[in-house]
């Protein structure tokens, strides 16, 4: 046995036992995708498809990979499902390999705005492979404009337009998206790695049927393991996908995550994932109500979704600092910036708060109030010690793995 790291892990168990986290990117997954994430099938090499390895010795690697691309694709209503991607920004790269040659233009939210940096940012092979082109949400209603959106694509001919974003609390109109593409002959991309969960239980809106590819983590409010896939409805587009992972950008893949999907999906697809995600959501929406009330302003004034950005532009104190009181008082939160931001994405004016890890810990709209209220006494300067307190006293009701 490894002490040290063993010690680690139980330290970082009992870090998460005794904080609430608020990190919209963040979730428990269940005991079983824990279990099979940590399962013998890390032991196997597996280039290829079910059914068309490299290596010998695939027969239940195969069977994993296919029930997890059938749940995959019954999920989220789909023809075609690769299941192999390592992680939310290799699915975008391998997405863009399949439909882009170096030099074509992508459009994308900028990243201040709540994009992604695979979204055209100038630090990321986005932004060095492709000619960018962003969009951001209007400076009146900090929401898309989605006639703007038209306008810029009109202008600017992408070849690609990727909707889907990392901090933005509003719904996303796919339908209108489809309709910009098909105006301009662009790819649409659906990066939906934030609100999968939220899809696949009903709670959100579907890009299904207007995406040429969705992409998507599988950690986030899907409650899976770390990880990724790539959708489509489209023979043809799913072939250039394949190819795009494997060989494209990935050599073998994660066999026990792909099992740790499959145990996800199914999971999903149970009647009750559609209550939990309806609960994200109500759970969202107290905490904006409650946030508003103690006087903060909310990025477009609410959320429909499972996150929010709270602009401290108005108040002393910085994302950099908000996140920090908060971690003193055992709640996690990340800064972000808000739109139009005029500090670094260093020291940022803003917070931003999701609710999908609390909801499935089992905390509802009156235990909600009450982290609004410890957040807000938190910001206020009060007592630290007396706040943590609180906390450890309210996750203490919520064990995470019981
Ligand atoms: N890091 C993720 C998030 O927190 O939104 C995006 O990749």
């Amino acid at each position: 046995m490894d002490d040290e790291i063993f010690s680690l892990v139980k330290k970082e168990e009992e870090r998460q036992r005794n904080t609430l986290d608020l990190i919209a990117s963040e979730n428990y997954t269940s005991k079983a995708v824990l279990e099979i994430t940590g399962s013998v099938l890390t032991n196997k090499y597996s280039e290829g498809y079910p059914g068309k390895r490299y290596y010998a010795g695939n027969e239940f690697i195969d069977q994993t990979e296919t029930l997890a691309i059938e749940r995959a694709k019954k999920l989220f209503k789909v023809g075609y499902a690769n299941v192999q991607p390592h992680a939310g920004a290799i699915a975008n790269l391998a997405a863009f390999q399949a439909f882009l040659n170096p030099g074509d233009k992508i459009m994308g939210m900028d990243l201040s705005h709540g994009g992604h940096l695979t979204h055209g940012s100038p630090v990321n092979f986005s932004g060095k492979l492709y000619n960018v082109v962003s969009y951001g949400v209007s400076k009146e209603t900090e929401t898309i404009d989605y006639d703007e959106v038209m306008k810029l694509a009109k202008q600017e001919k992408p070849n690609l337009i990727i909707c889907g974003y990392t901090a933005y609390p509003r719904t996303v109109y796919f339908d209108r998206f489809k309709e910009i593409a098909n105006e301009v002959g662009a790819v649409l991309l659906a990066d939906i790695a934030h609100i999968a969960g939220l899809i696949a239980g009903e709670a959100h809106p579907s890009p299904a049927k207007y995406a040429d590819v969705i992409t998507s983590t599988t950690h986030k409010t899907l409650r899976g393991p770390r990880g990724a896939i790539i959708l489509t409805d489209n023979e043809e587009n799913a072939k250039k996908i394949n190819k795009a992972v494997f060989p494209g950008v990935q050599g073998g893949p994660l066999d026990h995550v792909i099992a740790a999907k499959a145990v996800c999906f199914y999971e999903a697809l149970q009647p009750e994932f559609k209550d939990y995600a309806r609960q994200v959501v109500k759970n969202a929406k107290v905490l904006a109500e409650e946030l508003t009330s103690f006087g903060y302003r909310l990025v477009s004034g609410g959320t429909d979704n499972h996150l929010m950005l709270v602009d401290l532009t108005a108040k002393e104190i910085t994302g950099k600092e908000a996140q920090h009181a908060l971690e003193e008082v055992s709640i996690i939160v990340n800064r972000n910036t808000v739109p139009f931001d005029t500090r670094s994405p260093f020291i940022t004016s803003g917070i931003r708060l999701g609710t999908p890890a609390l909801t499935t810990r089992g905390l509802k709209e009156p235990e909600i109030k009450e982290v609004a209220s410890l957040i807000h006494r938190t910001l206020k300067g009060e007592d630290k010690e007396k706040i943590r307190g609180e906390v450890h006293e309210l996750v203490g009701k919520f064990p995470i793995y019981a």
